[in-house]
């Protein structure tokens, strides 16, 4: 670990910042667009509850409005989006983007937390709920994944599971079959990484009828993996405790620190102890962590990632939170040596942000931030630093 901390150290520190990069203020924060914006059921302003980037759309997942959407990235991103409204999904907490037909466009599968999963197939995009998903007792999914295996979902309260589903006609609901591969408690993100499934899961105790499950054994980061018999087995990577906080989303990756190959987790640990936690694996055996502190003056902790914002190729964080308090930021980064300089992306006025994704959406050469806010809709941020 102490090596691994020094290479880190000795790479920041001989990085520096490009030199056209600003560091803005929380006051003014950087340029703000909407991408989505519905009405939610009871007439009030919809924002969404995730927001998933594809080359050249966003996907949404908007609970309040019981829809997703599908926006259509114009040629000035500074104009409206094109936007695809898709119904029949409920309570809709994700949404994947995956040509399940084989025609050549992306369709649409929904994570609903009213007990279903909803695919919408191209051309005409109806709903068709898989029933596999409705199970007994009722559970809700929150995420899902396209792996070399299937579709997996994730699910809380029922109690929750990670479940497998397969189709040779994934355009007709009634097709899939649904086999469960472990229990969860409450699971935020879920990725496949070297032959696994890795998954963050908030693991808490669940209210469920007619079982009550205390999941809190699931809380952290785990994966789930194949032998080759075909049984799946479950392996704790980080167990995170109630005292330390709620693991957040996860993402996870490889990257290269002073020549040396890693494989990561990075995930925001909400409070009470708000960090982030970026785990890793290399030139030491196992797992360890490399706890960072997030950005100040920021709400509950929700997201993180890594993301080069400055140009320099070098990786910065870049965080979201819920729970905004009064002049309060809800999307700020770490750039620079340590990840220790503080940029505001939104400024305050935010409420609650969800998930983020990292694109250069205008094209001018930076990575911009693409997010959502409950009440101002699914948003991007204009990194207008040039290059
Ligand atoms: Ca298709
Ligand atoms: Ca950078
Ligand atoms: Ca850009």
């Amino acid at each position: 670990m102490i090596r691994l901390l020094a290479a880190l150290a000795l790479v920041s520190c001989t990085a520096p910042i490009g030199a056209a990069f600003t560091v803005s203020a929380l006051e003014t924060g950087w340029p703000r667009h909407v991408i989505t914006v519905l009405t939610d059921t009871n007439g009030g302003p919809g924002g969404a509850d995730g927001v998933f980037l594809y080359d050249d759309f966003v996907l949404a997942a908007h609970e309040q409005a019981r829809r997703t959407t599908r926006s259509q990235r114009p040629a000035d991103p500074a104009q409206p989006w094109p936007t695809l409204v898709l119904s029949g999904v409920g309570l809709a907490e994700h949404a994947i983007a995956v040509d399940l037909n084989g025609d050549g466009v992306r369709d649409i599968l929904t994570a609903s937390e009213d007990n279903r999963i909803v695919v919408h197939c191209s051309p005409a995009f109806a709903p068709a709920t898989i029933t596999a998903s409705q199970t007994t007792p009722a559970t809700r999914w929150m995420q899902l994944a396209w792996t070399s295996w299937g579709l997996v979902g994730g699910s809380r309260t029922g109690p929750g599971q990670i479940a497998l589903f397969v189709s040779a006609t994934p355009c007709d609901g009634a097709s899939w079959s649904r086999q469960k591969l472990d229990d969860a408690g409450w699971p935020m993100s879920i990725a496949e990484h070297d032959g696994r499934i890795v998954i963050s899961d908030k693991g808490q105790i669940q209210i469920c009828n007619p079982t009550c499950v205390n999941s809190s054994a699931k809380r952290g980061f785990r994966y789930l993996e194949q032998d080759a018999t075909g049984a799946w087995s479950n392996t704790m990577i980080r167990q995170v405790l109630t005292t330390e906080g709620d693991p957040r989303f996860l993402h996870v990756g490889e990257w290269r620190v002073d020549g040396l190959d890693f494989i990561g987790l990075v995930s925001a640990v909400g409070k009470p102890n708000a960090s982030t936690l970026y785990t890793a694996r290399g030139i030491v055996p196992g797992w360890f962590d490399l706890p960072i502190a997030p950005p100040a003056s920021m709400g509950e902790l929700q997201d993180v990632e890594p993301c080069d914002l400055t140009g320099d190729g070098i990786p910065d964080l870049v965080y979201t939170a819920t729970g905004i308090g009064e002049g309060e930021s809800g999307v700020a980064a770490l750039v620079g040596p340590d990840f220790t300089e503080r940029v505001e992306i939104s400024g305050p006025g935010l409420v609650k942000v969800d998930t983020l994704a990292c694109s250069d959406v205008d094209g001018n050469g930076r990575n911009d931030v693409v997010t959502t806010d409950e009440t101002l809709g699914v948003l991007w941020f204009a990194n207008e630093a040039t290059p």
